[in-house]
């Protein structure tokens, strides 16, 4: 994501409180100054960032702190609270009542990304087992139809729209006839429109005459902390059910969207990362910022190991989180990944996998991936079972049976004593201290 800049410069900012032998007023005050620095690279608003500076100073200095964690703790913590909360609360999910079909109405200004973002919900949904439609209610833009036909051709989703038509209200009318028994409409609108009030004119018109059930409004990422006064002018014409923030994958300036965005205490409830009809992901404040601090997101990459259909036992699940990771596991696990979308992408979501690997690296990482498959495949049951048996004679018999180097074995054992110590100090801290530590993060603080 293009926020890795974001990402890593909060990395950076907390990582010197890891490694400064005291943690005094000075340490929490440049930690500060650095959060500082790097939300307003984001292009977050000043305001917003004084005032998360001022909370994170103030909790960190004076609160007391907590039995049983040290004061370094304490201060991370603190961080990932406060960035939490700066990006709102954690949206509820859409309720379907039985028997009655929910209508989601997209909007927004042109270009912001609705009709791409209707076939990626349609696809969501449809992935959560829901039946799901779209209506095309763009009646201005030429090839609006098309576009949206196109792509809800390609997931298998039915469309109803009408290329000809002038009316959205009667088109949406016509469709929702159509579609009786479908759980969820998504109703894709126009934001092409010569000024700004008629295209809010006709959301009014159109949200009167077909009363969704929540209006979502989709909104660029680039756009920075201009988002704010995009959502309040959309807002007060219509209130606001949820909001959608677009492209974040291209944009050094999405900190300042979604955090202009949750100053409105609208929920954001979907970020956009992408062109194709995966590119979505539920926002989830506490989850995102885990992410973008590189704390491996274990929630996350298990909901998408879900969607994906893979299925991890729960038997499986339960041995790996009380600590029996074998290589198995990882093998299997690695294999899972492989068909879950872009790479690169699904391996910063592994636990301690998220920050320290080069992008170079992280490129080749699936050729990495073939040989360390051909690898575990050379062992023998116990060696994978329990790697601490592999001794230099085993080492090298597996070498010779891989037909690979020892650095290349050495380097997947490695690899799995990290992800293993991952998992250990997840299970240790869980319900204590989301926090992580990615790769190259100290692991062994007190
Ligand atoms: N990189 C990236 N591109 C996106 C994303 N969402 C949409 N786009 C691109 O942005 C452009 C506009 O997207 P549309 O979905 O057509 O936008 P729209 O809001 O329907 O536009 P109008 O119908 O003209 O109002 C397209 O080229 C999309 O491929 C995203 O999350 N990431
Ligand atoms: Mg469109």
């Amino acid at each position: 994501m293009a926020l890795d800049r974001l990402g890593s410069s909060l990395y950076d900012a907390i990582k010197k409180v890891f490694k400064s032998s005291v943690v005094d007023e000075a340490t929490v005050k440049e930690l500060v100054r650095d959060i500082q620095r790097a939300l307003l690279q984001a292009d977050v608003n000043v305001q917003l960032v004084l005032g998360i500076s001022k909370r994170i100073e103030e909790r960190a200095l004076n609160e007391k702190v907590p039995p049983g964690i040290s004061r370094r703790e304490h201060v991370i913590k603190v961080v990932y609270e406060e960035l939490t909360r700066f990006l709102g609360e954690k949206p509820v999910p859409i309720q379907l009542e039985s028997g009655k079909k929910f209508i989601l109405m997209l909007v927004g200004i042109q270009g912001s990304g609705k009709t791409t973002h209707a076939a990626k919900l349609a696809r969501y949904y449809q992935k959560k087992g829901l039946k799901v439609a779209v209506i095309c209610a763009d009646t201005y833009r030429p090839g609006a139809y098309a576009q949206l036909q196109q792509l809800a051709a390609r997931i298998n989703v039915p469309l109803y729209g009408d290329p000809k038509a002038k009316d959205p209200v009667k088109v949406v009318a016509q469709g929702l006839k159509q579609f009786p028994d479908k759980d969820i409409v998504i109703v894709d609108t126009a934001g092409r429109h010569k000024e700004e009030q008629e295209l809010i004119k006709e959301m009014k018109n159109l949200e009167k005459a077909i009363r969704p059930n929540e209006v979502m409004m989709v909104i660029d990422g680039t756009i920075g902390q201009q988002a704010l006064v995009q959502a309040k002018t959309f807002h007060e014409a219509t209130p606001i059910g949820s909001i959608l923030v677009t492209k974040l994958d291209g944009s050094a300036r999405g900190g300042g969207a979604l955090s202009a965005v949750a100053a409105t205490g609208a929920p954001i409830k979907f970020i956009g990362t992408g062109e194709k009809v995966e590119d979505i992901e539920q926002f989830i404040p506490s989850r995102f910022v885990g992410r973008l601090l590189g704390m491996g997101d274990m929630e996350t990459l298990l909901e998408k190991v879900k969607e994906a259909e893979i299925k991890v036992p729960e038997k499986k699940a339960k041995a790996i989180m009380s600590g029996k990771f074998t290589l198995t596991d990882m093998y299997e696990q690695f294999e899972a990944v492989k068909g879950m979308g872009p790479f690169k992408k699904v391996l910063q979501m592994l636990p301690g996998m998220s920050r320290g690997i080069p992008d170079e690296m992280l490129n080749t990482a699936e050729g990495r991936l073939e040989r360390w498959r051909v690898i575990i495949q050379s062992m023998r049951p116990e060696e994978k079972d329990n790697p601490k048996v592999i001794n230099s004679s085993r080492g090298r018999r597996i070498v010779r049976g891989a037909g690979t180097t020892e650095k290349d074995v050495k380097e997947l054992l490695k690899q799995y004593v990290m992800m293993r110590r991952m998992l250990m100090m997840m299970r240790r801290k869980k319900g204590k201290l989301p926090f992580m530590g990615g790769q190259g993060f100290p692991t062994d603080f007190k």
